[in-house]
Order: structure tokens, then sequence, then C-alpha cells
């Protein structure tokens, strides 16, 4: 193969490699090794986060290659020993009116779709559940209202506690658990110091205040399990309070929230909030 062909067939699967791989790589619900883009969806929220990530990245490149090309059209022509009498010329009405709109115009192409995502994340529309997670030094507790009122403890899975598939450090006892297909109402309040509720494949990251009642929504579109972390630096074990949340279908939901009331009845006073045995 000729120098030239080596060069194109190696800028090929280089940039090959740079537009399939991230999709290739990126877990859904958790990370994956070798990770280069953000988690796979599992709301409709984070699909458009994903390609508004997208656009952003084409307008990005194609911003760099241009100017690429127009450095190395100086650099090769207007050398001095290629242009050794340089031009005079210091204005340029028509390239000074087409560098000022035409930027003008790429902000206002990023600002229309950023504005609609950016309402489609804080309009929270009309719920069919309302769950409540608050945050503690360092774990998570959740809280049912909806449902009878019932709430419990999310704690990390200590190692030797893992079972088969179960990633570590995002493993938890009690897992958040909720049904597909249905907005969910995600209230995010803490109990003692800042905390956030973040879960990446759902394109929501939330502060936990305490005393202040914060909101968010999802609507998960397939079953599984999605991991998520506490992202405010909270404390010693700030890295050790993991979100797990189980997604089901209604039905099953439905048997879990009505097994969980049971359960965890004796820990929940009449409203659901969490009483404290310890
Ligand atoms: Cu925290």
């Amino acid at each position: 193969m000729s120098r030239k062909g080596v060069a194109a067939c190696v800028a090929s699967s280089f940039s090959a490699a740079l537009f399939l791989a991230p999709a290739a790589l990126a877990g859904t619900g958790q990370p994956s090794p070798w990770q280069m883009n953000l988690q796979g969806a599992a709301t409709p929220v984070m699909e458009s986060i994903r390609s508004f990530n997208t656009f952003l990245l084409v307008i990005i490149i194609s911003i760099v290659l241009f100017v690429l090309v127009l450095l190395a059209i100086v650099a090769v022509r207007f050398n001095e020993r290629a242009n050794p009498v340089p031009s005079r010329t210091s204005h340029n009405t028509l390239i000074e009116v087409a560098w000022t709109v035409v930027p003008v115009m790429i902000l206002v192409a990023i600002a229309i779709p950023s504005f609609r995502l950016l309402h489609l994340e804080l309009r929270v529309p009309a719920a069919d559940l309302t769950v409540k997670a608050v945050g503690h030094q360092w774990y998570w507790s959740y809280e049912y209202p909806d449902n009878g009122g019932f709430g419990f403890d999310s704690m990390l899975l200590q190692d030797q506690d893992l079972k088969a598939g179960q990633p570590r450090l995002l493993s938890v006892d009690n897992e958040l658990v909720v049904p597909v297909n249905k907005v969910i109402r995600m209230q995010v309040t803490a109990a003692d110091v800042i905390h956030s509720f973040a879960v990446p494949s759902f394109g929501i990251k939330i502060d936990a205040l305490p005393g202040r009642l914060n909101e968010t929504w999802f609507k998960i579109t397939t079953e599984g399990v999605y991991y998520g972390q506490c992202s405010e630096l909270c404390g010693r074990d700030h890295a050790f309070m993991p979100i797990a949340v189980r997604a089901l279908s209604e039905k099953d939901f439905e048997a879990w929230a009505a097994s969980a009331k049971g359960r965890f009845a004796a820990s929940s006073d009449a409203q659901g909030r969490l009483v404290d045995a310890r």
C-alpha cells in the first residue's frame, strides 16, 4: 500500500473508531470498561441528552476541522518562503460580516435544542407515582407515599454479600423499585448534609438539600436495574452510598409494593416517613 493509502486507511479506521466505539462501549444502567461516551438511555430525557450530545459533537468536530484546514493553508501558502511579499490587506467587509454572523447562527442553532431539552428536564409531567429519596451520611432511604406509605433504608452491599452479576460498590440491599413506562415524580431531600441524587441512564442529577424538597422525574422504558451514585461530596463515605433502581412491569411492581408494605411497615409512620430505630 502506498504511503497515502496507509494514511487514508489509518484516518478512516480512526474516525470509524471515534464514532462507533462509544455506542458499542457505553453500558446502560452502569458504567462499562473503556466506556468513552455517556451511559445508554433508559428514559426519553436521557435519549434527548444523548442526541443533543451527538449534535454538539458534530458541530465541534466540524469547527475543529475547518480551523485546522485554514491553519494548514496559512502555514503552507503564506509562509515566508512561499510568499515573500505579503499582502497589505487589513479589512474585508464581507469576511468580517461572515465571521460575525456565522458564529451567531451556530449559537442560535445550539440554543434552540438546548432550551427545549432544559424544558423537558425541568417540567415534571403529570405523575403516575411519587417516590421520595432522602440522603443520609452515608446511605439513601426511600419513601412511597402513594402505595400505602412505607419506607426503607438502602445500604451498600459489602463485597462478601454480592451475588453473581451484582456490580461491586453499586449494589444495595434494598433497591428503589419502580414500574416501567410510568412517570415517576422523584422528590429528593437530605437529612444531614448536601447529597445529590444522580442516575446517569435516566439523565437525572439533583441536589438533596436538608430542609428543601427538590423534584425531578423519569419514565423508564425497559425493565432492568439501573445504578447511580451520590454526586455531591458529603463526607467520609460519599463514594459508598450508591443508588440502585429496579424497573419492573406494573403487575410485578404492585406485587412488590404489597409485600414491601408488610415488610417495612414497622419502620415507617402513618405517612410513610421512616422512623429511625437505630
Ligand atoms: Cu452523599
